[in-house]
């Protein structure tokens, strides 16, 4: 059999007589309709087919009239040009600015290969070259990402190590989730998935008799098949909550102290706040019930539910991607500490449940095989979503996780596999800041909204146009992936750009080593194969291995894991990566850096752009989650994608109270609005979103009108806001946004996955 892999999936390839056709991996319980697409015709328009610059960079060079970006035609080249172009302007700017001028950061959700893995690809060739500006964390996970090894562990380790879901359904009696288990989103894992198992590991929890409770805007993202406790909350008032339930707990003496003393440092100085000794403010129900929309009976209910039982207190990675993000990720493992369950059977606390596949596998973390990157000698770097303040402000000063740094004067942006103008927020503010560098070159598969702000675009391959290997963490599968079909038109992998380009700057052994892709494929192997050896998986010889196509490890390590119980039996010798070596209630580091928004143990801040703040021109909190029908941008073409659509448009879902209050009908196109931008959708009443909120999930392509600035196709980043999380972490806080909704008085037509303008008409070709 010969197989792809995807960040959605794991496809077999079928011939047909009209050609190749992906269906489900065989055994895969709950496959993912998502994949099934990537051949469709539709997907196949949308495609870059040659390398392409646009006009006036290529007539009058580097840097002419940025503001025409996305707006004037392409002029179609060869590859040697193209290769000629890019790195020539390389050699320039590299020479002219040196290479802290160059932003490589290129975050984005590229292929799921090993090899063929657009990130490495990238990184790997600009080191070559001396070197780029990075960026850390992700748009994911920055607030989680930077708080939790200050006070438990490491997030990668964490989400490596949650309690299976086999234990949960034995140990567990209640599983209380802050925002779900989207069944929706875990038809992804990044870099692939193997067997979907979270629907069916929910539904043997309930079919155990596990009690379910779902703090959430949104109640359909907790299905279990049984009857769920929906407890809509008013976004960005979970902390406030949470900290209810700590308070209660603490009132009938259902907290710890055992655990707390041995296992954690700081409750003292948490207790103090909670009770409010140090502020003068009990943080009881009556204080959290006008924060977070939920009455003081309905938490003080909550919280005598909670004393007695196994508890697992799980939240989604949404809540971090908010103002202050940080502060319920923390207080959830408070809770748990306070519960005294963390490393026991059934207990304790998940961070992101449902976010991906991954999250309670049952499989060995083995480290797969990886394409070295090398070594970057630039040392500065962004926090991911700080581009446009970046581009916008080069010299000025940031905090970062306790250090002072300054923006790098960027000149030149290389991106190969992501779509900024798919995932940062206040696009009005990114299309101005993308006017600051003097070039911009990406690697795109389709015509997206950042190809088309591009300055050169090549055309890249998809992962069913590569050979790979194919493995992700925690899915027990390792895969010989196949090209199901050859590239569309001249696109070419990025290994293969990359080599082009390096060969034509003199350093293409430097980059390639002298291998082609086949070769680094059958390097990679045999690389992983003593590593694996080592671990009690005796892999197959190379050509054995691609006639199987697959190797199944799923039968030989499926193991019920329970996280950190090797702490709680042993705290000394296996002391948490923490200063203290214990779970940090109170952080001493933390404090230390004496952040406006960020204090040193769990703390109620009210967000600036909330419902709490709420005007009449913004009544509406919009919640910008992950889209069902597709990963983030990609795909949005398919007819996959597109069923989903009311009216060629993105669905936004509203509470039926809230559309009469509009005079709004279903079905119909809709403004939302606020004062950073507009947009249309289509309008879905839905009485499974909470009343003063709107859904409209991210991806649809961006489509802004030239005439109106109106944004034709729904897609929620006109709206969001380009703020930082914290001082802390500068993490994305797409769901710290206010909007109203009312009816659209004109329906242009949606041009997102028009090709952008070509012409062959050149008239000085100065870059020769
Ligand atoms: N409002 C709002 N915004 C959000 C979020 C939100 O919740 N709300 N979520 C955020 C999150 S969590 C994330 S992770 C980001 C996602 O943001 P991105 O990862 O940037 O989004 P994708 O659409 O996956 O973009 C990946 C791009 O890579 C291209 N690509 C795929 N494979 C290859 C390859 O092999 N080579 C090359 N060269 N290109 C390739 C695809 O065509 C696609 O355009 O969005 C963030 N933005
Ligand atoms: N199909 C699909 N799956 C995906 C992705 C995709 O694009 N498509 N993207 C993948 C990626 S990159 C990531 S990072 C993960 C993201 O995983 P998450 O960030 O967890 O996903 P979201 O869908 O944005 O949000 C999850 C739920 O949180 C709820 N929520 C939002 N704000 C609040 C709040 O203030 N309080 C509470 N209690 N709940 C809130 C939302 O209603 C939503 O149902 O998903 C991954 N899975
Ligand atoms: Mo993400």
């Amino acid at each position: 059999m010969r197989y792809t892999m995807s960040h959605w999936g794991t496809y077999e390839i079928h011939d047909g007589a009209r050609g190749p056709r992906l269906k489900p991996l065989t055994g895969d319980p709950d496959p993912s309709p998502i994949g099934l697409h990537q051949l469709s015709p539709e997907v196949s328009a949308t495609r870059v087919r040659r390398p392409a610059v646009r006009k006036s960079w290529l007539e009058k060079g580097a840097g002419a009239h940025p503001e025409l970006r996305g707006r004037e035609p392409f002029v179609e080249v060869d590859w040697e040009t193209a290769f000629r172009l890019v790195g020539d302007e390389l050699d320039r700017v590299r020479r002219d600015y040196g290479n802290e001028a160059i932003f490589g950061g290129s975050y984005g959700w590229a292929s799921a290969g090993r090899f063929h893995h657009a990130q490495s690809q990238v990184h790997r060739f600009l080191n070559v070259i001396g070197g780029y500006v990075a960026h850390r964390d992700s748009y994911s996970l920055a607030a989680a990402r930077v708080l939790l090894p200050h006070i438990v562990a490491p997030m990668n380790w964490l989400m490596a190590n949650h309690n299976s879901w086999d234990d949960l359904a034995q140990h567990c009696d209640l599983f209380l989730t802050f925002g779900g288990v989207p069944a929706k989103n875990a038809q992804i894992s990044q870099a692939g998935v193997g067997r979907h198992r979270v629907r069916e590991g929910l539904r043997q929890m309930a079919a155990a008799g596990v009690d379910f409770v779902n703090v959430s805007p949104i109640s359909t993202n907790l299905e279990t098949g049984a009857p769920v406790d929906w407890i809509p909350v008013r976004p960005g008032g979970d902390t406030a909550l949470m900290l209810a339930l700590a308070h209660e707990l603490h009132r009938q003496r259902a907290h710890d102290p055992k655990f707390l003393s041995r296992y954690c440092t700081g409750w003292e100085k948490f207790e103090a706040y909670l009770t409010g000794a140090t502020d003068g403010t009990p943080k009881d129900a009556t204080w959290a019930a006008p924060l977070c929309d939920v009455p003081a009976e309905r938490i003080l209910a909550l919280a005598s539910r909670m004393i007695g039982k196994r508890v697992m207190i799980n939240i989604a990675w949404a809540l971090q991607r908010a103002q202050h993000g940080e502060q319920p990720f923390w207080m959830v493992v408070t809770l748990a500490a306070m519960l005294g369950q963390i490393g026991l059977p059934g207990g304790g606390f998940g961070v992101g449940y449902g976010a991906e596949n991954m999250l309670g596998s049952p499989h060995a973390a083995l480290k797969g095989p990886s394409f070295p990157q090398g070594r970057n000698p630039v040392k500065a770097f962004i926090p991911v979503a700080r581009i446009s303040d970046m581009l916008l402000n080069p010299g000025a000063a940031f905090r970062y996780n306790g250090g002072n740094y300054n923006y790098p004067d960027i000149r030149l942006i290389y991106w190969a596999g992501g779509n900024p103008f798919h995932h940062h927020q206040d696009l009005a503010r990114l299309e101005q800041a993308w006017q600051k560098p003097e070039t911009i070159i990406v690697h795109e598969q389709a015509w997206t909204a950042t190809a088309r702000r591009a300055d050169i675009v090549l055309p890249a391959s998809m992962s069913h146009e590569k050979d790979d290997i194919g493995y992700a963490t925690l899915e027990g599968l390792l895969l010989a992936t196949r090209a199901a079909c050859p590239p569309e038109a001249e696109a070419k992998s990025d290994y293969d750009i990359f080599a082009g380009i390096s060969e034509h700057m003199g350093l293409g052994e430097a980059f390639t080593e002298g291998r082609s892709a086949e070769d680094w494929l059958r390097h990679l192997y045999a690389e992983l194969r003593p590593r694996w050896a080592a671990e009690g998986v005796d892999l197959p010889g190379y050509d054995a291995f691609v006639a199987l196509g697959m190797i199944d490890l799923a039968d030989r390590d499926p193991q019920t894991r329970i996280m950190l119980s090797d702490f709680r039996a042993d705290p000394e010798t296996h002391a948490l990566s923490t200063p203290s070596g214990r779970i940090e209630i109170f952080s001493e580091t933390i404090h230390a850096m004496d952040l406006p928004d960020c204090h040193g143990h769990a703390t109620w801040l009210a967000p600036k752009e909330w419902l709490g703040s709420a005007g009449p021109e913004t009544p509406l909190h919009l919640i910008s989650d992950q889209p069902e029908r597709r990963l983030h941008s990609q795909l949005d073409a398919s007819p996959h994608s597109r069923g989903g659509k009311i009216k060629d448009r993105e669905a936004a879902a509203m509470h039926p109270e809230e559309a009469a209050r509009r005079g709004l009908s279903h079905g119909q196109i809709v403004e939302i609005h606020n004062s950073r931008g507009r947009c249309l959708a289509g309008l879905c009443i839905d009485p499974t979103v909470a009343p003063r909120c709107v859904r409209l999930s991210t991806g649809a392509w961006f489509d802004p009108d030239p005439e109106t600035g109106v944004e034709r196709h729904g897609n929620p980043n006109v709206l969001t806001a380009d703020v930082p999380a914290s001082e802390l972490s500068q993490g994305c806080t797409a769901h710290s946004c206010l909007v109203e909704v009312r009816a659209a008085t004109y329906q242009p037509e949606v041009r997102a996955f028009h090709l952008p303008e070509f012409t062959k008409i050149v008239e000085n070709i100065s870059a020769e």
